[in-house]
């Protein structure tokens, strides 16, 4: 693993470290602050939005704005006012409370909620905007969109440039029709909240990158690893989900054409025995609603076991418009850890000459 986060949800500030980021690149910081509004922006967030103005403050790992090698050490500050809130013992059904507590017996629900606060996903979309500055010189790219909100489901298969280009920050969808229709269903579960889908795509990647000599070095696993790392997430699809299908309308055929071997369909979503195989990846995930919802839930009192009902705590009604900016950047996340492990730490230029020649 090359990064780590600390901080609490209503702590401080937020810090994040990347190591083995390779040296001599300049590094944009209005691009990374710009990943962390994005973020922020999504239709259906909560007040807490409206009070934290995400920006990285870079403490490490630059020399005059350029990289050194050395780790990338970075905060981000929460404003949140940390005024000591009313102490929790009734735990929220789909949240961490009641598992935690069984672990770490301290009896104030509201310790677990900082870890288990999704507040730490602005430190994984700046990790992943900086791993983007090295992954720009390979001429790599990515993107990802919504395609399922509540009950709406979006069907089409949308091409990269297109993504691209019409990107809705507030709803991550790029089609005008789905993201009205994506609005409206937030709007009908105002004091509830909703899960739904999300399609990341990454473009011009090498075949032959990932190993199988390791089965965790596979790309596919470091994608499990990955993307079910960050809350929320249920399920992760690698590629076409058209497994109904036989394996000869499954199997992505070969042809030779123009001094090229290229592929007619690209069901494995870039990925073949645990290595890219030169298509774009697609990887699908499924995220559950957010566990705390205005409506009162039926649970128990930790402190004399009486059956009691959920308190209402500050939320937010749907995460996944905000997902869809931090999976992007979990995607570039993994394909610089992936990067650097098959070529190597150093100055970037030595990297992406290994990278080329490869
Ligand atoms: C979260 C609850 C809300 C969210 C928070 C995640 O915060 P609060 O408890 O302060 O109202 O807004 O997300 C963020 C702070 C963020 O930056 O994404 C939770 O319980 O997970």
């Amino acid at each position: 693993i090359i990064f780590s986060i600390s901080g609490d949800s209503h702590g401080k500030m937020m810090v994040g470290t990347l190591e083995k980021f390779p040296a001599g690149i300049k590094i944009n910081i209005d691009y990374i602050n710009k990943e962390l509004e994005k973020r922020q922006m999504g239709y259906g967030r909560g007040k807490r939005m409206s009070i934290e103005k995400d920006s990285v403050d870079i403490i490490s790992g630059l020399w005059k704005g350029v990289t050194t090698g050395a780790p990338i050490s970075f905060v981000i500050k929460n404003l949140a006012d940390n005024t000591e809130k009313e102490e929790r013992s009734i735990p929220r059904p789909g949240h961490g409370d009641y598992s935690a507590f069984k672990k770490y017996k301290l009896d104030n629900l509201n310790i677990y909620a900082e870890r288990n606060s999704a507040r730490w996903t602005s430190v994984i979309t700046a990790l992943g905007s900086i791993s983007k500055q090295f992954l720009n010189h390979l001429n790599i790219d990515t993107v990802s969109y919504v395609y399922s909100l509540g009950r709406i489901l979006d069907e089409n298969n949308y091409d990269f440039d297109f993504v691209k280009e019409n990107k809705n920050i507030h709803t991550g969808s790029p089609n005008e029709e789905y993201s009205k229709l994506f609005k409206k269903e937030i709007d009908n579960f105002l004091k509830n909240s909703l899960g739904g889908k999300i399609r990341v795509i990454a473009k011009n990647i090498k075949p032959g990158i990932g190993d199988y000599s390791n089965l965790f070095d596979r790309i596919d696993s470091k994608i499990g690893k990955y993307f079910f790392a960050i809350p929320s997430v249920k399920g992760v699809v690698i590629g076409a989900e058209n497994f109904h299908l036989p394996g000869t309308h499954y199997n992505d055929e070969f042809y030779f054409e123009n001094n090229e071997i290229s592929r007619k369909s690209n069901s494995a979503g870039g990925i073949e025995a645990g290595f890219t195989n030169g298509e774009n990846i697609v990887v699908n995930v499924y995220a559950k609603p957010i566990p705390t919802v205005l409506e009162p839930m039926d649970s128990v009192d930790l402190k004399n076991n009486n059956n009691a009902k959920t308190k209402y705590i500050r939320s937010d009604t749907t995460a996944v418009p905000a997902l869809s900016v931090i999976l992007k950047n979990v995607m570039n996340l993994m394909l610089f850890e992936a990067i650097i492990e098959n070529f190597g730490t150093g100055n970037y230029k030595d990297i992406v000459k290994r990278y080329q020649e490869f």
